[in-house]
């Protein structure tokens, strides 16, 4: 089935310059990118969008790092391209992605409280059309 998905190159991203790098993978895989806005954003916008780790250790070092510079926030579109962009982006863990990925490939501990891990892809239908709403709310 055809679905969409939000994902975001996280400020370390953009600040080392791989946005394009990301994109270049998104569209050779085949998916197709819907909208592309790059924009730096506040505690209200990265408290909704990580709103189900509120509470967790990581989750202030997390928003102050997400607000720390601009995102390049992307949708983007093909049949089952949630699943297909989280094996693209690899692991949580930059150290444990695996090569092939794009944390794995271009990502690394940099012995940062938070794990900068250059992208955001959403984990499922219910959090792509959650997290599209907040980002994009006229595609919602
Ligand atoms: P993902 O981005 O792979 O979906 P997640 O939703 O569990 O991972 O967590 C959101 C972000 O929070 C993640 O990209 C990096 C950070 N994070 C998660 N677990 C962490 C941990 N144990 N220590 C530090 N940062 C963590
Ligand atoms: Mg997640």
């Amino acid at each position: 089935m055809t679905e969409r998905s939000l994902v975001l190159v996280k400020p370390d991203g953009v600040r080392r310059g791989l946005t394009g790098e990301v994109l270049h993978r998104i569209e050779g895989k085949g998916y197709e990118l819907v909208a592309l806005d790059r924009r730096t954003v506040g505690r209200d916008i990265l408290a909704e969008h990580y709103a189900e780790h509120e509470g967790k250790p990581f989750y202030e070092p997390l928003v102050e790092f997400m607000s720390s510079g601009p995102v390049v926030a992307v949708v983007i579109e093909g049949e089952r391209c949630i699943e297909g962009f989280r094996a693209l982006a690899g692991a949580t863990d930059p150290t444990a992605a695996l090569p092939g990925t794009i944390r794995g490939d271009l990502g690394r501990d940099w012995g940062l409280k938070v794990q900068q891990n250059l992208v955001h892809g959403s984990d499922s239908p219910e959090s792509a059309s959650r997290e599209i709403a907040i980002w994009f709310p006229h595609l919602a």
